[in-house]
């Protein structure tokens, strides 16, 4: 479904999500930098309006903009997220109006716009829909700043996560057989460019986690030493681990009134504001690639590679044809996996057994991002569109490609095809990983 009730209704959910994440907290807090990581949240206010304006009003529509001048404060590239509280940034309240006067323009305009008279930012609407998958993307950014903030608890999840599915049959790992599958898509409308063109790929049989790693299986690469032993870590990563002094996820600390055999494995960490036990049979969160890829050598494993994930997560092996999620092509509805800020932490590993892959490969999408051991790079064929910041700029061996959508992210900005990327330090984001394995010569052959 693309038509202008979708494209008007995703607008419409990110708008109110954007809101719900500023409106609870005051000036101060707004335009505070809550790490240096991320940008203050009154910058990325605006800049959601201020790239609506560009790509809405003006690529779009071709009117003038309701607000050019802004373009220099709010370009992304023009200056650090460290050092964007120096600029003279709108007020909230002048945000708040800056953005809603661009997106009253926007409507008027594209409302009933046609999609057929050749322009491609028209066509299947696509231009709606990276805008809102832009503003969803900033909406997850708001999240991770919130989750750095320290003080009081402001934000509280709708609903908890569905009570833990029973896992006692989840067979631990499956085996993907080898052979071709499509990556990529040519066809699905809103696709964003580094997602294109569909292209063959074979992929080796393999073997893949059912579900993604735990706390507690986590934990028992902390208690055994995995965090001093330098066997199980890249060179680059021993060294990163010995300058950040790293020795748990982000957020965790030890919790001194526990012995540790407690099903917290004594530790707490701290989620939006509140600080609890951490629960053992959730995906671990907040580690990043560097951990992900020591615990997996610590585990007798490896990351799967970009390809292994999506053809796990897209390809049917009954009709030989890549789907738009593990589950088929029908849209993520909260039976099929932990979406949208509505619980505000993973599930439980092995949760809703209605989004499993044919292969029985569950929670590849929604709750916690999975890193893969591939670096970011374009697809043969790629062409950026509409602008080369999207990705072009960022194509190369720095960033390592992440999978599957976190917790935090809209159905909107998640899909099988979907890449997300970034430096194999990060660990403010939502992400968690899986682990793979070869199989044996003539297994899944
Ligand atoms: C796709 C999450 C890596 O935040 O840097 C937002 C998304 N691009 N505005 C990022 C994005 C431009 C991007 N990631
Ligand atoms: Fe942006």
């Amino acid at each position: 479904m693309t038509d202008i009730d979708r494209a008007l209704s995703v607008l419409d959910t990110a708008r109110r999500r954007t809101l719900h994440l500023t409106d609870c907290l005051d000036e101060g807090e707004l335009a505070a930098q809550h790490s240096a990581l991320m940008s203050p949240l009154v910058w990325d206010l605006a800049h959601i309006g201020n790239q609506e304006d560009i790509w809405l009003v003006r690529a779009a529509a071709g009117r003038p903009g309701v607000r050019p001048d802004l373009d220099g404060v709010y370009d992304a590239f023009q200056h650090s997220r460290a050092s964007r509280t120096e600029l003279p940034l709108l007020r909230p309240d002048q945000a708040r109006r800056y953005i809603a006067e661009v997106r009253d323009q926007a409507l008027q305009l594209l409302g009933d716009a046609p999609t057929d008279n050749g322009d491609p930012l028209l066509t299947d609407r696509f231009v709606l829909g990276m805008i809102a998958q832009h503003e969803q993307q900033h909406d997850e950014t708001m999240l991770a700043t919130h989750q750095l903030r320290q003080g009081p608890a402001v934000l509280h999840a709708p609903s908890p996560p569905p009570a833990p599915a029973d896992v006692t049959r989840l067979p631990r790992e499956v085996l993907i057989p080898g052979g071709p599958f499509a990556m990529g898509t040519s066809t699905d409308p809103w696709a964003l460019d580094n997602e294109r063109p569909a292209h063959r790929v074979h992929v080796p049989a393999f073997y893949l986690d059912t579900a993604p790693v735990t706390n507690e299986a986590y934990q028992a690469f902390i208690a055994d030493g995995g965090y001093a032993d330098p066997r199980w870590w890249t060179r680059e990563g021993w060294r990163h681990r010995c300058q950040t002094e790293l020795e748990a996820p982000l957020f965790w600390t030890r919790d001194g009134a526990s012995s540790g055999s407690s099903s917290s494995g004594g530790w707490l960490r701290r989620r939006f504001g509140v600080v609890e036990p951490v629960p053992a049979h959730e995906p671990v969160v907040h580690v990043c690639w560097y951990e992900a890829d020591a615990y997996a050598r610590w585990a007798g494993r490896r990351l799967p590679t970009e390809a292994e994930w999506e053809k796990a997560a897209r390809h049917d092996p009954a009709a030989d044809r890549s789907r738009r999620y593990p589950w088929g092509d029908a849209e993520p509805g909260p039976e099929h996996a932990n979406l949208g800020q509505r619980h505000l932490r993973p599930a439980p590993a092995g949760s809703y057994p209605a989004g499993q892959s044919p292969h029985g490969v569950r929670q590849l999408i929604g709750d916690v991002w999975e890193w893969t051991s591939s670096d970011f790079t374009p697809y043969p064929g790629f062409t950026a569109f509409p602008y080369k910041e999207y990705s072009d700029v960022f194509f190369g061996p720095e960033y390592k490609v992440l999978r599957g959508g976190a917790f935090g992210v809209d159905a909107v900005a998640c899909r099988g095809t979907f890449r997300n990327w970034d430096y194999p330090i990060r660990r403010q984001i939502f992400s968690g990983f899986r682990t793979a394995r070869d199989a044996r010569p003539g297994e899944g052959a």
